[in-house]
C-alpha cells in the first residue's frame, strides 16, 4: 500500500473524499487526548486491537514484520513472532484462541495459536491484505479498496462485502479497522481521518478529524510514510485508541463534536 506511482491519483480522490465530507450531512467529530502511553518508534504499524488488557499489534515492511503482544502503559514488547521476507506483514485480528494475520501482496495470510505465537497454519486470498477486525460474528477485511471483505472466522473464505461510501462516493484506500460499538472504523489512508462506517449499508456515518494528532512530521525518519495507522478499542472500559507508523505515542482519545454539516 505504498506505491508512491499511485500517490497523487490516491491525494486527488481523497481530496474529493474530504471536499464530500465537508459539504455533507456526515458528522465530523474533532477529538481531545485523554493519555498518552509509549510507541515503539521503529514499529510500522499495520494492525492493532486491544485483548485482555494488553495491545497486540503488527508491523510491516519487508525485513521488519513482526507481531507484538504489548504492554499498554510501558510500552514493553513482552511477545515477539518475527515475519521474515519476503512476506510483509499486514493486519491482525484474534479468533477465539488463533491469531490471524494478512500480508500485504503475497496473496496469503497466516494464523498463530494466540498465547504462544507459533504458526499453525495459513491461507489464500486474492488481490492485496490490509487490514482486519471483528464483531464475534465475521471477520471484516480490508485491501486498500472501497469494499471491506466479510469473512468466515473459521474458514477465512468470503462470504460477503460491503461497498464504502461517502455521500454515494466510494472511500479508497481504507486502512486499519476497528469495531467500535456496532460500527466499523476505519483509518483512510494518507489522511488524518478515520471513518465509522455502518456496516449494513457501508455508509460513512460519521468521520473523526485527527487533524493535529501524532508528532511532528519533521521529527519522523519518513513523514510521507509514517502516517496515522492503527486503531485500537477496550470495549470492556470503552477506551479507544490511535497511533500511527513509527509515531512515538499511542493516544487514547474521546471523541468532540465538531460540526454537524
Ligand atoms: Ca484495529
Amino acid at each position: 500500500m505504498k506505491k508512491p506511482l499511485f500517490r497523487l491519483l490516491i491525494l486527488l480522490s481523497l481530496c474529493l473524499a474530504s471536499a464530500a465530507f465537508a459539504q455533507s450531512a456526515i458528522p465530523i467529530y474533532g477529538y481531545k487526548v485523554v493519555r498518552t502511553y509509549p510507541h515503539d518508534t521503529s514499529a510500522y504499524t499495520e494492525g492493532l486491537f486491544y485483548l485482555n488488557g494488553y495491545l497486540y499489534e503488527s508491523t510491516g515492511t519487508e525485513g521488519g514484520s513482526t507481531i507484538r503482544k504489548v504492554d499498554l502503559a510501558t510500552g514493553k514488547v513482552l511477545q515477539k513472532v518475527d515475519l521474515p521476507p519476503p512476506d510483509y506483514g499486514e493486519g491482525i485480528v484474534a479468533w477465539k484462541n488463533r491469531l490471524i494475520e494478512l500480508t500485504w501482496q503475497s496473496q496469503r495470510g497466516y494464523i498463530y495459536d494466540l498465547h504462544s505465537f507459533k504458526r499453525v497454519g495459513q491461507f489464500t486470498y486474492p488481490g492485496e491484505g490490509w487490514a482486519l477486525t471483528e464483531d464475534g460474528k465475521h471477520i471484516y477485511m480490508s485491501d486498500g479498496t472501497p469494499t471491506l471483505r466479510v469473512l468466515d472466522p473459521e474458514t477465512l473464505k468470503q462470504v460477503g462485502k460491503i461497498d464504502v461510501t461517502a455521500l454515494g462516493r466510494p472511500v479508497v484506500n481504507l486502512n486499519e479497522l476497528e469495531w467500535v460499538k456496532g460500527k466499523i472504523y476505519a483509518n483512510v489512508w494518507l489522511t488524518h481521518n478515520i471513518v465509522q462506517i455502518d456496516p449494513a449499508s457501508g455508509k460513512v456515518v460519521g468521520v473523526i478529524n485527527l487533524t493535529g494528532l501524532g508528532p511532528d512530521p519533521q521529527t519522523l525518519s519518513d513523514p510521507s510514510n509514517d502516517v496515522l495507522n492503527g486503531i485500537a478499542y477496550d470495549a470492556k472500559h470503552d477506551r479507544l485508541f490511535v497511533t500511527g507508523k513509527r509515531w512515538p505515542l499511542i493516544y487514547e482519545i474521546t471523541l468532540t463534536p465538531q460540526s454537524d454539516n
